[in-house]
């Protein structure tokens, strides 16, 4: 009897917004991987020699193909099964576009904000200010409709939750009584849903010696 294919082998961190986009969509795919949790400080020898980037996430496929991008382990996902088209393809360049802004220029004044005591040549509510030029985007598209792109979720969505979830808890009680009300829905929305609960179950730190397999 031929052996079976081994599994995809994910290596992820629990809290790590490009880690968790990468699950999320593997899991909304229903697509079975190898769950591999990483030390960020002490990374498996067997995670750097398959991409010397050495960054999360990385999805190692059965041909040994490595995807070491939260995108494209995205949208190798949806390419298996997208069930409830998040890919809208005829909306791509903006999904595309909202996805780019997010993790460019969004994400920087993210950390900036998170980590105002290491940025001390401005105030917080300086670098805070102006991450909400992204939160003013979004909400105003979420007065249009429920998700960002229209009334169904895309991968816009999924791909920006974890930032945007980031953002809200470095002052969760700030956010919540922001005029933020349609992304604090939004968010609520992705915080609560079953997707998301499922993909942020705790498993302890992989190693090769220790053998303990786990699955998303
Ligand atoms: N562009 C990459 C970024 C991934 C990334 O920066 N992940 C962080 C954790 S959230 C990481 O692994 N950093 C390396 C480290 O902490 O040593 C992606 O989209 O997958």
């Amino acid at each position: 009897m031929p052996m079976p294919n081994p599994l995809p082998i994910l290596y992820s961190f629990r809290r790590c917004p490009y880690a968790m986009r990468a699950r999320l969509a593997i899991r909304y795919s229903n697509l079975q991987v190898e769950l591999r949790e990483v030390d960020l400080k002490n990374k498996p020898p067997e995670m750097i020699l398959a991409s010397a980037k050495a960054t999360v996430p990385v999805l190692i496929l059965n041909d040994q193909t490595v995807l070491d991008e939260s995108l494209d382990i995205m949208y190798w996902s949806l390419q298996q099964s997208d069930t409830k088209n998040w890919l809208q393809k005829n909306h791509q360049s903006e999904i595309e576009q909202l996805i780019q802004q997010n993790d460019q220029s969004f994400k920087t004044d993210l950390d900036h904000y998170k980590y105002a005591d290491r940025f001390p040549q401005q105030p917080p509510v300086y670098y805070r200010q102006q991450a909400e030029q992204f939160l003013k985007l979004l909400e105003q598209r979420l007065t249009k409709h429920t998700f960002l792109i229209h009334d169904a979720a895309t991968l816009a969505d999924v791909a920006l939750f974890p930032f945007i979830r980031q953002f809200a808890y470095v002052d969760i009680k700030w956010f919540e009584t922001s005029v933020y009300t349609n992304l604090h829905r939004w968010l609520t929305y992705w915080l609560e849903s079953d997707l998301f609960l499922s993909i942020m179950r705790k498993h302890s730190n992989w190693s090769s010696e220790k053998q303990n397999i786990t699955y998303l």
